[in-house]
Order: C-alpha cells, then structure tokens, then sequence
C-alpha cells in the first residue's frame, strides 16, 4: 500500500508538503482532513513571526535568517503572506526565485500564500499551513507578513515570537505603525541600517517604549539594527531569538494555549458561520436579511437572534 499525504507529510517529502498546502489554501475538505491527521505530531517547531510594512525587507531578512539557521543544522519552513496585494503574482514571482537559492535543500521548504482577495480566512490558513511544517519536522516555522491591519497582527499572534520591521524614513514611520503591532512585538528590527536615519528611528523606538513600565523580569523588547542586503546584524539577531526562547520557556505553554484558543473559538465562529450560511438559511435570505437591516426593518440582534434559534431547533429536531 502506498503511503498516504499525511505520512509522506510527516516524512518531509517537499511535493507532499507543497500538495497538502493546496488543500489547505482551496479549503478543500481533503485540507481540513489532512491537518486534522496532522495536529498531534505538532508542537516541535519554533514559530516566528516576522512583520513589517512593504517593502521592509522582510524576504530578503527572512533569506537570511534561514541561512544561518541552515548554518546551525536546524531545518526551516517559512509562509509568506502577502494580504495587501491583490497581484500576489509578483510576491509569488520573487518567491520562486527565493525558492531556488535553496534549491536541492530539502531543510529549506518556502511557500508564499496566495490569498484570493478574501482575508478573513487567512489567519487560519496561515497557522494550518504552519501546522503542516511542524508536523513535517521542520525546526523553525517563519511566518512572513506584511504587517498592516487587524489580519496580520492575528497571523503573527499564531506565533511563539514576533518580530516587527521597520525602516527609517521620514520620522513618523513608527508612528505609522498601529498600536497592535508595536503591542506584539517581542524583538524590534530597524532594517537598512545602511540608510540614513536609522539611529533616529531607533530612538523613537525607545521614546515609545519609555512610555510603558516594565515589570521586574519582563522581556523589553530589544531594538536591532541589520542590514538584510548584506546580512549585517542577523547573528545577532538570532542570539536574540533565542534569548527571548530561554526567557518564555516558562511562559511559552501558556502562550501556546492562547493559540490553542484563538483558533479553537474562530473554527468555532467560522463553522457555526458556514453552517446557518449553508443549512439553515434559505437561498438568498442572508441578503434579504441584510437589505432589512439596511431599510431599518430589523436590527442585526434580532436577526441573529431569530437565526440562532432556528439553527438550535434544526439541531434539537435532528
Ligand atoms: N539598502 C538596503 N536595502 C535593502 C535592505 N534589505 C532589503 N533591501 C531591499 O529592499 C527591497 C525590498 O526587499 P524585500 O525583502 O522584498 O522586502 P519585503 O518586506 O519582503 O517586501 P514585500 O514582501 O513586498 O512587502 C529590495 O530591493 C531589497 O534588496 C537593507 O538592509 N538595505
Ligand atoms: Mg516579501
């Protein structure tokens, strides 16, 4: 009998790897089925998050840092997710050429997520892709976004650490980052260090930063320079990671429970969602509903009122 997906998966076979990430991305059921075969081989992998506005550098740090883990004999899985941009064609373009820097490398198994328009499910893709690295034993799982919105600050939550990006410029580019993200960050890395400004950048780093107290013992997020071209800082940077690693190790359980039930509670909503979508609503009574709420006719917690209690007498009727 040949071996099925999910144990060429858990043998780290790339084209099993690259299959499995397909069902997931098409939401295909042969997707869901595989990460449920999946899950209980995880939880070995390390997962970074790396995020930062376009054009950050992110790949080309990523690239980096995957070379010298490389150097060090782990094995890496990096997702990259590219919400912003409806043409993900060019992110997918660049990864491929990434792709082949490490070609012939079975430790290395890079991906790009195409998203489709649609974000929603993005996050929950992104940690199931994650899911399918870890349990195909790969030792650090990057997850690469670009770093704008409520979306991206829930795919870096998917990870153990985060690491937030920023470039100088203009001065106000830390500013520009959204609290959300100035509040996941664990390691702050201003990139093109060659560039004119960014000590003031990490300056304003720190004003930020003076404007929180830091309890005894807890981890204040360092501020990194690194040169992602040249690969200025990326040591450094690692040894960071690993830092904060010993510094959580008490704490990373509890981190990861709070994954557990981020993604526990939005499977929840998004099938109990697609369930009223599918099985309880008539065809077209989902806009109906909207266009009443829109003349005032209704309210949205009448709606989902009368909604829920149809879809628990369905259930009781069963
Ligand atoms: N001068 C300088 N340029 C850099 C550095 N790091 C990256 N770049 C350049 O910045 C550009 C963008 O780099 P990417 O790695 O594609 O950036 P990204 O954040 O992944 O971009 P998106 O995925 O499109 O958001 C490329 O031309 C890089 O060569 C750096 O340290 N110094
Ligand atoms: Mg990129």
């Amino acid at each position: 009998m040949s071996p099925t997906l999910s144990e060429r998966v858990l043998a780290g076979d790339p084209r099993a790897i690259a299959r499995a990430i397909s069902y997931i991305e098409d939401e295909s059921p042969s997707g869901a089925e595989i990460v449920r075969r999946l899950f209980p081989k995880t939880g070995h992998a390390y997962l970074v998050g790396v995020t930062g506005p376009p054009g950050a550098g992110k790949s080309t740090l990523v690239d980096r840092i995957t070379a010298q883990y490389r150097k060090a004999g782990k094995t890496i899985g990096v997702v990259a997710v590219d919400p912003t941009s409806p043409y993900s064609g060019g992110a997918i373009l660049g990864d491929r050429v990434r792709m082949q820097a490490h070609a012939g490398d079975e430790g290395v198994f890079i991906r790009s997520m195409a998203t489709r328009g649609h974000l929603g499910g993005l996050a929950r893709a992104t940690g199931e892709v994650a899911v399918v690295l870890d349990a195909a034993g790969k030792d650090i799982v990057i997850i690469e976004t670009v770093g704008v919105g409520q979306d991206e600050v829930d795919i870096v939550r998917t990870a153990d650490i985060s690491i937030v990006m920023i470039v100088p410029g203009t001065g106000d580019e830390v500013q520009a980052l959204n609290a959300g993200i100035m509040e996941i960050a664990d390691i702050f890395v201003v990139n093109k260090a060659d560039r004119e400004g960014a000590d003031r950048t990490v300056m304003s780093i720190q004003a930020m930063q003076a404007m929180h107290t830091f309890a005894d013992g807890e981890w204040r997020p360092p501020i990194l320079k690194t040169e992602a071209t040249s690969g200025l800082g990326v040591p450094e940077l690692l040894e960071t990671i690993e830092k904060f690693r010993q510094h959580t190790l008490a704490t990373q359980g509890s981190r990861r429970r709070a994954r557990a039930e981020w993604r526990l509670r939005e499977l929840l909503g998004h099938r109990f969602i697609e369930h009223v979508e599918k099985q309880v609503l008539a065809a077209g009574e989902f806009e109906q509903i909207l266009e009443r709420i829109a003349a005032r006719e209704t309210d949205p917690y009448s709606a989902v009122d009368g909604i829920f209690a149809r879809a628990v007498a369905r259930s009781e009727n069963k």
